[in-house]
């Protein structure tokens, strides 16, 4: 590290005394693609008012020495390149440039150091605005389960950030059709069924993932099951689309983690999968081995289960789940739509996994949603009354009644769409935050989620709220929360976050971290809802 920023002065020395034509530029910004800028208040005054007929065009030779020299005394405090790129129209403002897009921490670290500087009234980020980022996929606007104020997980103010880059989610379902909203982010897979009647893919398990269909017969589970024909149903690709769909492609639907990559891995074939191959399918989603099986070049660090049973977690789920968060995956499982507890559904009730709810288009519970203390989070699942009721969850479906047919769109309700969205929202949490460890989510996204808008008892913390999630996900590790008396809400503006905070204890109400987390969103998205425990001291 330390020699690190010797290089670094070096550099910015260098720039500095040889080559102010190419560092000391005419005002014009020549950097090419963002990089991370700061806005300096100086308490001295610039010396540019004998020069000029504008503040904006302070293009002398006497003021980019001066500024020239100041970015030389930055570079030299903070131990990075610093150069000038020219002064505001405000009095005394110059704006600063870094050579490179520093990461949130970064920035912060680099604000501090600057503020300790005896010339400098105050810095701030030059932060690069954008559009708020609204997909232009066709048939986003259908996708109320992002969006809408009331069922939505506040996915498009999270997408300012993060969109799920670099991570793998790995998708345990019934494989996946190809799919033109899909390819792009599917890795290869593997096909975990070891039952070849089961597979339906005239072999037991091998590495194509694709999803042949899981029609059925009337009788063909047995016990009378089901009572009529089944077609198939495209469930993983489905659960894939929520997950990461191709987005911003002007075709079809969004994923919530649009950048993430779907790793499936098909567990689920006619009649449903057995246990000991779903929980092969955990560990190997996970990067463990499996005899038989190459190694997963892809380790998955978040895994979605939209399945389920019921019966107690048996030893040989929860030993699979052992092993694959201690791989660091978090695993994300639907509580079942049984309208029951989830207490007695498995794996929601298995230890170590987050266990989601499903919610309807008002934001109240799903009229099938298993509900109970097994349950840690609620996320939109829908509820449908007809076939493609546009309250169910819209995604990538295929229009075969049996073998494949042709890529289309549908909608499904259930908690196996709920679960989705609390694995894209895991994604994105960690690109926000690369070193989150599964607790470390698990508990970010429990602590970030929003009110129920409508009634959902026993439903977990709240509607998972991926804009939170993501804001406190990128607030600094080592950032404190102090008691505040002389407490003020504050917002931050809309789009930008908090880098600091303090809590203000009303009573009891806002005692604990839980509490903050359920107004955090009033202070970060400025949306007055109800008391506002914390204010933001810095935005971004
Ligand atoms: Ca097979
Ligand atoms: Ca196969
Ligand atoms: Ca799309």
């Amino acid at each position: 590290m330390r020699a690190k920023n010797i290089k670094l002065n070096v550099i910015a020395l260098l720039c500095f005394f040889t080559s102010i034509s190419v560092c000391a530029d005419d005002g014009l910004d020549n950097s090419s693609g963002p990089v991370t800028r700061v806005i300096v208040k100086y308490k001295v005054e610039l010396d540019n008012k004998p020069y000029l007929g504008s503040p904006t065009l302070p293009n002398t030779s006497q003021l980019q020495e001066q500024m020239q020299m100041k970015a030389g005394q930055l570079s030299q405090r903070v131990g990075m390149p610093i150069t000038f790129v020219r002064i505001t129209g405000l009095t005394n403002h110059a704006v600063f440039s870094t050579d490179r897009r520093l990461s949130a921490k970064e920035t912060e670290t680099l604000l501090q150091q600057l503020a300790k500087d005896d010339q400098i009234e105050y810095v701030e980020e030059d932060a690069l605005h954008q559009i708020a980022l609204t997909p232009n996929d066709t048939l986003y606007a259908n996708q109320w389960h992002y969006h809408e104020s009331n069922g939505g997980i506040r996915a498009p103010a999270a997408w300012n950030h993060v969109s799920g880059q670099g991570v793998v989610v790995a998708v345990l379902d019934t494989g996946y059709r190809p799919h033109i909203d899909l390819n792009a982010n599917v890795l290869p897979g593997y096909d975990m069924i070891s039952n070849i009647w089961t597979a339906n893919d005239g072999n037991g398990r091998d590495s194509d993932a694709r999803d042949p269909g899981d029609w059925v017969n009337a009788g063909d589970c047995g016990y009378g099951q089901p009572t009529t024909f089944r077609p198939s149903s495209w469930h993983g690709t489905h659960v894939a689309g929520t997950i990461a769909a191709v987005t911003n492609n002007n075709t079809g639907v969004a994923g919530v983690a649009y950048n993430a990559k779907i790793l499936p891995v098909r567990v689920l074939g006619r009649c449903g999968g057995y246990m000991s191959d779903i929980a092969d399918g955990i560990i190997w989603a996970a990067g463990g081995s499996i005899a038989g099986v190459p190694t997963n070049p892809n380790p998955a660090s978040v895994i979605n289960m939209s399945l389920g049973g019921a019966g107690s977690c048996s030893v040989t789920y929860q030993n699979a789940i052992n092993q694959a968060r201690n791989r660091g995956a978090i695993i994300v499982v639907a509580a079942g739509n049984s309208n029951g507890n989830a207490n007695d559904f498995t794996p929601a009730n298995c230890t170590g996994v987050v266990t989601v709810a499903a919610t309807n288009r008002q934001g109240g519970r799903a009229n099938y949603s298993n509900t109970g203390t097994s349950v840690d989070i609620a996320a939109p699942g829908g509820q449908m009354t007809s076939t493609n009721d546009p309250n169910g969850v819209l995604s990538t479906f295929n229009t075969g009644t049996t073998t494949p047919g042709a890529d289309n769109y549908g909608y499904y309700q259930g908690t196996s769409m709920a679960a989705p969205h609390v694995a894209g929202v895991a994604a994105l949490i960690k690109q926000a935050k690369p070193n989150a460890t599964p607790d470390e989510i698990a508990n970010l996204l429990k602590a970030t989620a929003r009110p129920f808008p409508a009634n959902c008892n026993n439903c977990g913390t709240g509607i998972v709220n991926a804009f939170a999630a993501v804001s406190m996900a990128m607030i600094e590790d080592d950032y404190t929360w102090q008691y505040a008396p002389d407490f003020v809400n504050s917002p931050c503006p809309r789009g930008s976050i908090p880098v600091s905070a303090t809590l203000q204890v009303l009573g009891s109400a806002c005692s604990t971290q839980n509490q903050m987390a359920r107004t955090f969103e009033a202070t970060t998205a400025h949306i007055p809802t109800g008391p506002s425990c914390y204010k933001a001291l810095q935005c971004r």
